[in-house]
Formats: C-alpha cells, sequence, structure tokens
C-alpha cells in the first residue's frame, strides 16, 4: 500500500451527464488543476470502456494526472492504470491487492459506519463515504449519511484518508472537509456547462 496524500478535489467523469468522452473530460478536469480523476462508466460494454479508459489514460499521463477506475479492477491492471475504485460489490479488496500489487491505489466505496469500519481492515489507501448529500448522479443512492454521519467515520477508521461523496458543491465542501473529509469526490456540481464552465468549476473548487 501506498501513503497517498490526497488532493483536495477528486473529480469523476460521467459520459451521460456531458456526452463528452472520459479522455475529454480528464482534460478539462485537467485544466482546472485536478490531478486525481477516476473514471466512472456505467452503460459501455467492458471492451468499449477499456478502450475509452486507454485513451483516457494516455491523455493523463501526458498532464501528470493519476487516473484510478471504477470497479474494474481487470481494466486498471490491463492498463496499468494507477488504481481501482471498489464498490461494495466489486472484487474485495485484498484480491484487487493480489491483482494490482502494491504500488496500486486501491479505494473502498462505502456507505455507512459498519461499512466504513470493515473497509479499514481492508488493504485499502482510502475509504469513500457517501451519499453525504442527495445526489441525482447515482441510480438507487444509499440513504444519506449527512455531516453527522461523515464525523462518525472519520472518528471510527484512524488516518486512512477518507474521500466524502455525494451532492457535493463548492457552497458546501468547506463544512464536508471541516467535517473530516480529506478530500471530496464530485460529479455534478463539476459536469454542467460547456467546456470553459467545467473548468472553471472545477478550479473554483480549489478556491481560485
Ligand atoms: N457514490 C455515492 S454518491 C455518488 C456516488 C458515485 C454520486 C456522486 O455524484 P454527485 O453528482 O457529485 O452527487
Ligand atoms: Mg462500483
Amino acid at each position: 500500500m501506498l501513503r497517498i496524500t490526497l488532493p483536495k478535489l477528486y473529480p469523476i467523469t460521467d459520459a451521460r451527464l456531458t456526452g463528452r468522452s472520459h479522455a475529454e473530460q480528464v482534460a478539462l478536469f485537467s485544466d482546472g488543476g485536478a490531478t486525481f480523476i477516476q473514471l466512472r462508466e456505467k452503460h459501455l460494454a467492458p471492451r468499449e470502456f477499456y478502450q475509452e479508459a486507454e485513451t483516457a489514460l494516455r491523455i493523463a499521463r501526458g498532464l501528470g494526472v493519476r487516473l484510478l477506475i471504477n470497479d474494474r479492477a481487470d481494466i486498471a491492471l490491463a492498463l496499468g492504470a494507477d488504481g481501482v475504485h471498489l464498490g461494495q460489490d466489486d472484487l474485495p479488496p485484498e484480491a484487487a491487492r493480489r491483482l494490482l500489487g502494491d504500488d496500486a491505489i486501491i479505494g473502498c466505496s462505502t456507505h455507512n459506519i459498519e461499512q466504513a469500519l470493515q473497509a479499514a481492515r481492508y488493504p485499502v489507501d482510502y475509504i469513500a463515504i457517501g451519499p453525504v448529500f442527495p445526489t441525482a448522479s447515482k441510480v438507487n443512492p444509499d440513504p444519506v449519511v449527512g455531516l453527522d454521519g461523515l464525523r462518525r467515520v472519520r472518528d471510527g477508521i484512524g488516518q486512512i484518508p477518507l474521500v466524502a461523496i455525494g451532492g457535493i458543491t463548492r457552497e458546501n465542501a468547506p463544512d464536508v472537509l471541516d467535517a473530516g473529509a480529506d478530500a471530496v469526490a464530485v460529479i455534478s456540481a463539476l459536469l454542467d456547462g460547456d467546456s470553459r464552465e467545467i473548468t472553471r468549476r472545477t478550479r473554483e473548487f480549489f478556491g481560485s
């Protein structure tokens, strides 16, 4: 496992929301200052996602961006991506660690304190908790955990980097960071408007 320091903003791609390729979204997020990005694709067949991710990874490498693949440790391994973000129904983190090795970044998505405490016993580099607030970007989201739930997770998992996700905006991000998140993962608050707008929204999360 790596000891990673997460940047405060962790943008996630969504091709349906924007109609833009994952590669283009990576370039726009990077223009806005992002250095750590997740490719999230819930609709394409694995082969098509693999091909899109290959292009996106080439762009990311040229920009000095670390790129994680949502759900698919196999695609992360085949591409040599920086890591994988695993949900509760994906490969167990120990199995993904065996596949990807010690240098890969493995994140684990959790939706309540019990899952977060369990994830803290796995070989993961960060834990994500959410939805912190209501979200429209996920099908059948779990109940919102709120800032109190986030604080409980922060207190429970020790030093493991914590990513908050779900309904996070530029306006509520400071409260989320105050509640103990090391980073905020964001989809819809970034992927709104034309390409200049996406870059501007990304930059604004960094406070400039
Ligand atoms: N997991 C929990 S909430 C969520 C995921 C993937 C969606 C976050 O998207 P948004 O648009 O930033 O609320
Ligand atoms: Mg998943």
